[in-house]
């Protein structure tokens, strides 16, 4: 059996529009998620790299679609936030235009990782992301992340929580109480990325 080397990820490109992505071969998987949740240090952590993808404190810190090579035939791609407020009107609506135009239209796109805080749970426009996302029967994998900031029984509360919300939406996900931080759940979903790989080949 083929294993993904995750002890190699390099920078590819960044798009500000999907209309000029110009990568059109191989498999594909997408970090998405509201502004802040941690999908930027989340290729940090799954990589071993400290800074190959821009983390910051503050909400914004990715603000184009970043293409990171893990093999020739199998990228990770990290998607600026959707939805933080304080960015002007036009900005946030550009970018979840972007996301939306991405997830539908993107061929090479074999899975998406949606990120949520775990103490904030799902928002609004999480679920419409959802709804997008299933209707292109693609693997969705939910990371209920930042679970370092609360005690294992809010976390299984949580856990089962978006369980019942994924199932009334009737949408096929796997759902994973994770932390970066804390590398929680890391090896599992290391395991889901190489069966999406092994899939692709
Ligand atoms: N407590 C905790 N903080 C985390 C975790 N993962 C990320 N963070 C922090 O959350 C903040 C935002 O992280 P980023 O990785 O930049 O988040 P992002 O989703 O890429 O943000 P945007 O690019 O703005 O959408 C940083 O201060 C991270 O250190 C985690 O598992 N636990
Ligand atoms: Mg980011």
């Amino acid at each position: 059996m083929k294993l993904l080397n995750f002890n190699s990820i390099s920078f590819l490109k960044s798009f500000s529009y999907v209309k000029d992505i110009d990568i059109n071969f191989g498999s594909e998987i997408a970090l998405i998620g509201y502004s802040n949740t941690g999908k930027s240090t989340l290729i940090n952590v799954l990589f071993n790299k400290k800074k190959i993808s821009r983390v910051s404190k503050f909400p914004g810190s990715t603000q184009l679609i970043n293409f990171f090579q893990i093999n020739n035939s199998f990228r990770i791609i990290d998607l600026p936030g959707y939805g933080y407020s304080k960015f002007s009107k036009q900005f946030k609506l550009k970018w979840i235009k972007e996301i939306k135009k991405y997830l539908l239209y993107r061929k090479c796109l074999i899975g998406v990782i949606i990120l949520v805080d775990i103490n904030f749970f799902f928002k609004k426009i999480d679920l419409k992301m959802l709804h997008i996302i299933k209707k292109k029967k693609i693997k969705i994998i939910i990371l209920l992340n930042k679970s370092d900031k609360i005690n294992n029984f809010l976390k299984k509360e949580k856990y089962i929580l978006a369980k019942k919300k994924i199932l009334s939406l009737n949408i096929k996900a796997d759902i994973q109480v994770f932390s970066s931080l804390k590398k929680i759940g890391i090896s599992k979903l290391k395991n889901k990325i190489n069966n999406l790989y092994i899939n692709s080949l």
